[in-house]
C-alpha cells in the first residue's frame, strides 16, 4: 500500500500541481541522496538524474542553482563566467537557508527564495529525467523542457571535460 508523502515531498507534489504539471512524486524506502542512488531507485541512467547544486557568488554572496546531469561535474570556472563573478560550492547551512531543504533532497522548485538557475545542456538529450523532491528518499520524473519552464533556467555547457 502507498504510504502518504512526508511533508517536504508533499510540498513539492502540491507545487507541481499548482504549476500545472502532472508529474508524480515517488517517495520510497530506498535512499536517493546521491545521483547514483537515485538512478538505481528510478531504474534510469546516471545522466538522467538532475543534480541540484547550490553555489555562492564570491562577490555578491547570492545563491546560484546549477541543475546538472548526474554524469557531469561542474566546471566552476566556466560557471563563474555565466554568473558574472567567481563562484564556490555553498556550505550545507547556506544551502538549507536559501532553499529550505537539505543537501540530497533539494528540489528544483518550491525553494524558500527565488534563485537564479542554470541548466546543464546535457539534460536535454533525454526524453525524461528525474529530480529530487524535497527529501533524500523522494524523486519525480519530468521532461527537460518542463524543468526549464519551471525553473526559468538558462541552458548552459558547464561540465568538466578531460580534453
Ligand atoms: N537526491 C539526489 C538525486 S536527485 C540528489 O539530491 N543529488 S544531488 O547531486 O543534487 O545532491 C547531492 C550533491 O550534494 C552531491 O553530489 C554533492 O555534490 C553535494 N554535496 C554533498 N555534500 C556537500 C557539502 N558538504 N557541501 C556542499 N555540497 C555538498
Amino acid at each position: 500500500m502507498d504510504k502518504p508523502l512526508s511533508p517536504s515531498a508533499q510540498k513539492i507534489q502540491k507545487e507541481l500541481i499548482a504549476l500545472g504539471f502532472d508529474f508524480i512524486v515517488i517517495e520510497s524506502d530506498a535512499v536517493t541522496r546521491t545521483a547514483q542512488e537515485a538512478a538505481d531507485a528510478a531504474g534510469c541512467s546516471l545522466g538522467q538524474i538532475v543534480k541540484s547544486l547550490v553555489f555562492k557568488g564570491s562577490v555578491s554572496g547570492r545563491p546560484i542553482l546549477v541543475l546538472t546531469s548526474g554524469k557531469n561535474r561542474v566546471n566552476e570556472k566556466l560557471m563563474g563566467g555565466y554568473a558574472g563573478e567567481p563562484i564556490a560550492r555553498a556550505n550545507p547551512d547556506f544551502v538549507r537557508s536559501v532553499t529550505g531543504f537539505a543537501i540530497g533532497g533539494i528540489p528544483p522548485i518550491a525553494l524558500s527564495q527565488p534563485i537564479d538557475a542554470y541548466l546543464d545542456e546535457d539534460l536535454l538529450e533525454y526524453p525524461t529525467i528525474w529530480a529530487a523532491a524535497g527529501t533524500p528518499n523522494a524523486i519525480f520524473e519530468l521532461t527537460p523542457l518542463a524543468l526549464q519552464a519551471m525553473t526559468h533556467g538558462q541552458v548552459i555547457k558547464v561540465k568538466v571535460t578531460s580534453s
